[in-house]
């Protein structure tokens, strides 16, 4: 792929997730809503402000970026640097209560065993993950593995690992296909059923093909979920995607209409989208309102280099 393409594609990727997230925040816990409903929403908002999602997201790069690829250690520790500078973006509990275990002497890798038996299933580790999918895009294998590593750190039970392992996989299936070039949706849920190593995945994708026609989203929120643990919100933003892959619009506005964990869905729905059709596609309004954005960019545009 041209270089000045993929670097598109990176950014639109990043910024996409974090206008998701913005966006999504609004409506974080709410019921199903109409999309007309969330449209006249992302023309009224002033500016969009993202949650804990964008903001371990940008830990996820840094790391990522100043350590030229995956240190657990160094993750771990921009992780916390980060919560402390700004611990109000609405983290969920388990993280704040793994920092301090690491904080405490507890080793990066086995902190998070700790917090929830068996560690946490919550989607944490999945609404983070988009920068490895952008980084490891041509290497599955090492995709999976440091999906599952940076998952780790806070999420180590075996479905948040895996929720994060299948988001990476779908933003490198993005990044991977050329904007022009249409998806091919049941290829694209094959491939993804075949990477799951869970059979509950494996379950939700099937399902998910199946619900592709679907117009009763009560139903597709029955089947997929909206709720807060990976397994009930991963599959749900793939779906969102590939229910409409030429508009990244009409994906986050989809997405946020489900209601439930609005922000996060929307964030990986938006990751995948942008990953595919690139910085163009997403509203400039809405780019516009993002906040800190230039300082995404720059993020993503550094993370194009050490990935080229
Ligand atoms: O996954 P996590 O970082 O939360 C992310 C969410 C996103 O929606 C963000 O936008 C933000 O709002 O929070 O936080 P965790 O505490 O690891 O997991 C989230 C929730 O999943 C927990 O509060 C639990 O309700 C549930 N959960 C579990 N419950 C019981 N046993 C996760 N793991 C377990 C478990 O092992
Ligand atoms: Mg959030
Ligand atoms: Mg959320």
């Amino acid at each position: 792929m041209h270089k000045g393409r993929l670097k598109s594609k990176f950014l639109g990727c990043l910024i996409g997730a974090a206008i998701g997230d913005g966006l999504g925040a609004w409506r974080e816990g709410r019921r199903i809503a109409e999309k007309e409903d969330i449209a006249s929403l992302a023309e009224r908002v002033e500016e969009l402000a993202y949650t804990d999602d964008t903001h371990m997201t940008i830990g996820v790069v840094e790391s990522l970026i100043q350590s030229r690829g995956f240190d657990g250690e160094h993750m771990a520790q921009t992780f916390i640097k980060n919560y402390e500078t700004e611990p109000w973006r609405g983290y969920g509990p388990g993280p704040p209560r793994v920092f301090r275990v690491i904080k405490s002497g507890e080793p990066w890798d086995s902190a998070a065993s700790k917090i929830y038996r068996g560690g946490s299933f919550g989607n944490g580790s999945a609404m983070r993950v988009a920068p490895v999918g952008l980084l490891y895009s041509n290497n599955p294998a090492k995709l999976r593995e440091i999906a599952y590593k940076s998952s780790s750190i806070t999420h180590s039970h075996e479905l948040g690992k895996e929720g994060a392992a299948l988001q990476a996989y779908a933003v490198a299936l993005a990044l991977n296909t050329p904007s022009g070039e249409e998806i091919d949706r049941e290829a694209f849920l094959l491939k993804l059923q075949n990477f799951a190593q869970t059979q509950l995945y494996k379950e939700k994708i099937a399902n998910t093909k199946e619900l592709l026609g679907e117009q009763d989203r009560a139903r597709v929120v029955a089947v997929l979920g909206n709720g807060i643990e990976a397994l009930n919100s991963v599959p749900t933003a793939i779906y969102c995607f590939l229910k409409q892959p030429k508009s990244y619009k009409d994906s986050v506005i989809y997405a946020i209409s489900l209601g439930g964990d609005t922000d996060t869905i929307a964030s990986m729905a938006g990751a995948i989208s942008g990953a595919y059709l690139g910085i163009e596609a997403i509203p400039q309004e809405w780019r516009l309102k993002l906040e800190n954005k230039a300082y995404i960019e720059d993020l993503a545009e550094k993370l194009w280099q050490t990935a080229t």
